[in-house]
C-alpha cells in the first residue's frame, strides 16, 4: 500500500478550509492507503509560541480530526514532538536546502509581512521540517490544501538532491486530493484564504455554534449581482459555490447558477440556504468532537499508541539515512 503523510498545525479551531482541502481526503484514504496523520505542534511554535495554548491545541487537533471522520484503529495519530527521528531527519536534510531557496518560498515572504518582528529560522526552514515530516516515512501521497503545493515542489527537490547524493531511499513526495485540483477555500470577508488564526468572522470553524454559522454566512461578501448574463464570477462569489458544491445538494447549486447565468441571482436566498446545508454539515462534527474532548484518557491512549507506530517506522527511514550518509562508525 501507498504511504500518505499529512499533519495540521496545532494553532486554534479547525475550520473548513483544513476539512476540505485535507481532512475530506484523509477519511477517504484511511480506507485505502497506509496513512500517517500528525498535529504538526512544533510547526506551531514558529508563530504561536504560547506554553498555555499548545497542549489544548494538540488535543483540539486531534478531537476535530477523530470526529471528522478518522479512525484510529486505520490510521496512525500521533504528535510530531513525540517523533524525534523527524527532528534529526530536518538537520540532516537542512543541508541540502539552500537559503536563497527559501528566502522565495511565498508562505516565507507572507509571514515576514505578518510579523517583521519574528522572523525566526524556524519560518525560513518551514519547508525542511515539512519534508521531513514526509520523507521519515517515505511518505508519496500527501492530502493538503493548494497553499502546501510550492512546498510540496521543495520536499521534492531535497527528496532528489539527498537520492542524487547518497543513494536512493526517498520517493518524492506528491500533493494530493480526490477532485483533480488543488483546495483552496477563501476567507468569507474575500481577503486570503481561510485560516486559523485570521479574521474570525470570516471563518466557519467546525466548533461554531447554528447561529454563529448563520450570521457569518450572512454577513459573507457579495455585490449587487451580475449585470449581464453569464458574467465571470468574482472571487468571493465563486467561493461561496465552491461552499455550496461541498454542503448542498447538486439541484440546489445548479438553481443557483443558472439563477447567476441569468442575472436573476439574490443572493440573500442563496446564503440562507448555504447556512441550513452548512449547519446541517458542521453541528454532528461539533457535537462529536466535543463529546471526544471530554475523555482525555482515550485521546492520551491514541497518542502514544500512535507515537509508538510513527517512531518504528521512522527509525528505520533514519537508520537507512544514517548509514547512506556514512554516519555508522560502530
Ligand atoms: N483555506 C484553505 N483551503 C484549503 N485548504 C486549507 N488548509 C488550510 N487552510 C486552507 C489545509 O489544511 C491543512 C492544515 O493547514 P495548517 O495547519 O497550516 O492550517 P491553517 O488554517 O493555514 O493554519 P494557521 O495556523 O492559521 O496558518 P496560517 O497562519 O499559516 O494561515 C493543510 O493541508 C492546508 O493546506
Amino acid at each position: 500500500k501507498e504511504i500518505v503523510v499529512s499533519g495540521i498545525r496545532s494553532t486554534g479551531i479547525l475550520h473548513l478550509g483544513n476539512y476540505f482541502g485535507a481532512i475530506r481526503n484523509y477519511i477517504r484514504m484511511q480506507e485505502e492507503f497506509n496513512c500517517y496523520f500528525f498535529v504538526a505542534d512544533w510547526h506551531s511554535l514558529t508563530t504561536h509560541p504560547d506554553p498555555k495554548d499548545l497542549r489544548g491545541n494538540v488535543f483540539r487537533v486531534l478531537a476535530e480530526n477523530i470526529a471528522s471522520g478518522l479512525d484510529p484503529e486505520k490510521v496512525i495519530l500521533y504528535a510530531q514532538s513525540d517523533v524525534p527521528e523527524i527532528a534529526e531527519l530536518y538537520l540532516l536534510l537542512n543541508m541540502m536546502a539552500y537559503k536563497g531557496e527559501l528566502e522565495k518560498v511565498p508562505t516565507f515572504k507572507d509571514k515576514v509581512r505578518q510579523n517583521p518582528d519574528n522572523v525566526n529560522a524556524g519560518l525560513l526552514t518551514y519547508p525542511v521540517l515539512m519534508s521531513a515530516d514526509i520523507l521519515i516515512h517515505r511518505g508519496l501521497k500527501v492530502p493538503v490544501g493548494k497553499d502546501q503545493e510550492q512546498h510540496l515542489e521543495m520536499s521534492r527537490n531535497f527528496a532528489q538532491r539527498f537520492n542524487n547524493r547518497y543513494g536512493y531511499l526517498f520517493p518524492e513526495p506528491v500533493a494530493f486530493n480526490y477532485g483533480d485540483d488543488l483546495v483552496r477555500i477563501m476567507s468569507l470577508d474575500g481577503n486570503g484564504k481561510m485560516s486559523k488564526s485570521e479574521n474570525e468572522n470570516a471563518t466557519l470553524y467546525l466548533s461554531d455554534t447554528d447561529d454563529a454559522i448563520r450570521n457569518k454566512i450572512k454577513k459573507a461578501k457579495t455585490d449587487a449581482g451580475p449585470q449581464e448574463p453569464n458574467s465571470l464570477m468574482p472571487d468571493y462569489i465563486a467561493n461561496l459555490f465552491t461552499l455550496m458544491r461541498l454542503v448542498s445538494a447538486p439541484e440546489t447549486v445548479q438553481t443557483f447558477e443558472d439563477a447567476f447565468n441569468n442575472c436573476g441571482i439574490r443572493y440573500g436566498d442563496m446564503k440562507k440556504q448555504l447556512a441550513e446545508d452548512m449547519v446541517a454539515f458542521i453541528a454532528p462534527i461539533r457535537e462529536k468532537a466535543e463529546s471526544i474532548r471530554q475523555d482525555q484518557a482515550y485521546l492520551n491512549r491514541i497518542m502514544r499508541q500512535g507515537a509508538e507506530k510513527a517512531r518504528e517506522s521512522a527509525t528505520r527511514t533514519l537508520q537507512e539515512a544514517r548509514k547512506l550518509m556514512g554516519i555508522n562508525y560502530y
